[in-house]
């Protein structure tokens, strides 16, 4: 049996040449997070988990010719447009892509301590300090009952800053909040180190937030907010499951 990684691997030729889907390489080694995240535990995170919604989405639409041209970030904010028979493993998979393509980025090796510049500007007006910021982050990820994410985005209205939890995969762009940053409260995320100790991960998780992709999302976000998905977002330019 082929696992999910070297599946997706062993596609990654043609599917650069096709409509699928493909894995995004880590943006560093899986052990560079440590001793925050453990290397197995993002070996893991990303080879067969993450690498498994990508294989899952392209065999669903496999069937499908008219939705191969979507993104999968459009499915996820599209799934009345998907038919009922695959609605859901669609929204599990391109929610699942979208939203690991995203969080590999929000982490870093050498993340940089704080937010600084206007993303911190805009923490201290929204939450009255990073510190209170980050305690309501943290917060709301120990609070999340299930499997989720925590999420930092800007309201959809005009630029509030606010924590947003969602279940499964799915994401706050459905309510048209733009995503600054995310953290993964999946048990697969921090089980292996952290076991049932989920508060723990989330406050080791500040060491390796990747606060120069955070404040560069913030910088874009006024732009994101007025995009027209049903337009650009819609083609298969980001095949990587990346929100642009
Ligand atoms: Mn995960």
């Amino acid at each position: 049996m082929i696992d999910a990684a070297r599946a997706v691997a062993l596609d990654t030729a043609s599917a650069q040449r096709s409509w699928k889907h493909l894995l995004p390489p880590l943006p560093y080694r899986p052990a560079a997070l440590e001793p925050y995240i453990d290397g197995r535990t993002m070996a893991l995170h990303h080879d067969k988990h993450h690498a498994s919604y990508v294989a899952n989405l392209n065999s669903i639409l496999e069937d499908y010719p008219e939705l191969r041209e979507r993104s999968a970030l459009w499915l996820t904010l599209h799934l009345g447009d998907v038919p009922k028979k695959i609605r859901t493993a669609v929204r599990h998979n391109a929610g699942g892509h979208v939203n690991h393509s995203l969080l590999w980025r929000c982490m870093s090796p050498a993340p940089g301590g704080a937010p600084c510049g206007a993303l911190a500007h805009a923490i201290e007006r929204d939450f009255e300090s990073i510190e209170r910021f980050k305690r309501e982050f943290t917060a709301a990820g120990e609070a999340l009952f299930g499997s989720g994410w925590i999420w930092l985005a800007r309201h959809g209205d005009g630029g509030r800053l606010e924590i947003y939890t969602t279940s499964g995969h799915d994401n706050p762009m459905a309510q048209g909040h733009v995503p600054i940053l995310v953290n993964d409260v999946w048990e697969h995320a921090y089980y292996l180190k952290y076991e049932n100790r989920r508060s723990d991960y989330l406050q080791a998780w500040w060491s390796i937030v990747n606060w120069e992709e955070a404040a560069s999302r913030f910088e874009r976000s006024d732009r994101s907010a007025e995009r027209d998905w049903e337009g650009e977002g819609g083609l298969l330019a980001e095949r990587r499951g990346v929100i642009p």
